[in-house]
């Protein structure tokens, strides 16, 4: 399926990050640190602009190629992998695809650049249904004032704009919700504290909060109303970078249990030639390359300009569920020594790759999502 363009950029990207990435990757868990280093490489690669016309200073590649870029960090850094993850899909991409010709040339220049650009969705009581944002913004002249909050925001403390939406309707049955771009300069916008995590710690995740935050009317992403399916088509790309990003850890996980297995002598021989542990490898690689095609399967689909929604969903959900498979797999064949912290990375990966599960959108909702299409497309057919 993959392309030789494909297959070149893998090599490429997977050198930069053994040479950029990996040596910093126990440390930022360790130390809760946001990958500072990693901004100028990661924008000199052009792995910021991945989306981005040449014209406002991008390096656009095709979804699978992002997705192989994705892969291939996260299977060195799911910290880095996430940030970049969620600058590509979740804050440029809203930009380009609904923004205005000024609005692009005014943010993704910046975000070609390195400058990060968040995305704000959830709040405490608007996760999977996202449609219940409570976040309101109403009109004043020229300005929209917004007050609420949103959570769960991933590098909410670098970002300098964020995409977000707000309830434009007083009606909480309806979902007047409308998108806008927020800047972080601006009064009422401040980010919370720091949120503590289990994994991706080298990722910063916080709240944001709005409190009569004047915002122009030249912020309002797209039409009024509009903001719920904008978000909603915004996460079927985003999706595929979860499962990529999935996909990478897994792969990391498993190169270490393969090598790990095929050194290990126990009994007499390496660990890998006893059946039980080669068996548990064989399972392991095959599921990786299941969740594998189905990513690359989804990208193509997005590229080809086809509707992907479901197959977004599929890859995202199953490979999201092979990554903590894999992940408690290979602490398994390392036994003692994966379950120490920073010895080998498979215990950071178990860690980091329960996140795949619960981000953009749980399992839960991925089922639910495939399963309505199923549905949708038997109506269809009658
Ligand atoms: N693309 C475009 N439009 C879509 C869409 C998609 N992928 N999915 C749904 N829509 C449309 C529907 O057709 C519907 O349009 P109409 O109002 O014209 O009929 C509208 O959007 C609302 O959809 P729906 O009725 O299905 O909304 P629900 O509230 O029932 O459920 C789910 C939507 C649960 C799928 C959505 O809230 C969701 O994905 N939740 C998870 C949120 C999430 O991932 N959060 C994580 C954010 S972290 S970055």
């Amino acid at each position: 399926m993959l392309e030789k363009k494909h297959l070149e950029f893998r090599e490429k990207v997977r050198a930069f990050a053994l040479e950029k990435i990996e040596p910093a990757a126990a440390a930022l868990d360790l130390e809760q640190r946001f990958p500072d280093e990693h901004m100028q490489p990661l924008t000199e690669m052009g792995l910021l602009s991945m989306l981005i016309p040449e014209k406002y200073g991008g390096k656009p590649t095709d979804t699978v190629t992002y997705s192989i870029a994705v892969e291939e960090i996260s299977r060195v850094c799911g910290s880095t992998g996430i940030m970049l993850a969620a600058h590509n899909s979740l804050g440029t991409f809203p930009i380009l695809y609904f923004g205005t010709e000024e609005q692009r040339q005014k943010y993704l220049p910046r975000a070609a650049r390195g400058e990060l650009i968040a995305f704000g969705l959830s709040e405490p009581d608007a996760g999977s249904d996202a449609g219940g944002t409570k976040t309101h913004a109403h009109r004043e002249g020229d300005y929209w004032v917004v007050n609420g909050s949103k959570c769960w925001i991933t590098s909410a403390t670098r970002a300098f704009a964020t995409i977000a939406v707000a309830r434009t309707s007083d009606d909480p049955q309806d979902k007047h919700i409308t998108s806008f771009i927020f800047e972080r300069d601006w009064e009422g916008y401040s980010v919370g504290k720091k949120e503590n995590k289990l994994g991706l710690r080298g990722s910063d995740t916080a709240f944001l909060h709005f409190d009569d935050m004047k915002v122009p009317q030249a912020n309002l992403l797209g039409k009024v109303g509009e903001g719920f399916k904008q978000m909603l088509i915004t996460l079927d790309g985003g999706r595929i970078s979860i499962g990529a990003m999935a996909l990478g850890l897994a792969q990391g996980a498993f190169d270490c249990a393969l090598r790990y297995a095929a050194k290990r002598v126990q009994f007499g021989k390496p660990i890998a030639h006893f059946q039980a542990i080669g068996h548990t490898l064989a399972d392991m690689a095959t599921e990786i390359e299941a969740a594998r095609l189905m990513i690359y399967e989804a990208s193509a689909m997005k590229d080809a300009g086809v509707p992907f929604s479901r197959q977004s969903a599929m890859c995202k959900l199953y490979a999201s569920e092979v990554g903590t498979r894999t992940a408690a797999k290979a602490i398994t064949v390392l036994g003692s020594i994966g379950y120490n912290t920073g010895v080998y990375p498979v215990e950071r990966i178990w860690r980091d790759v329960k996140l795949c599960e619960i981000g953009e959108g749980t399992s839960e909702i991925q089922r639910l999502v495939i399963a309505r299409d199923l549905l949708k497309s038997l109506e269809k057919v009658g």
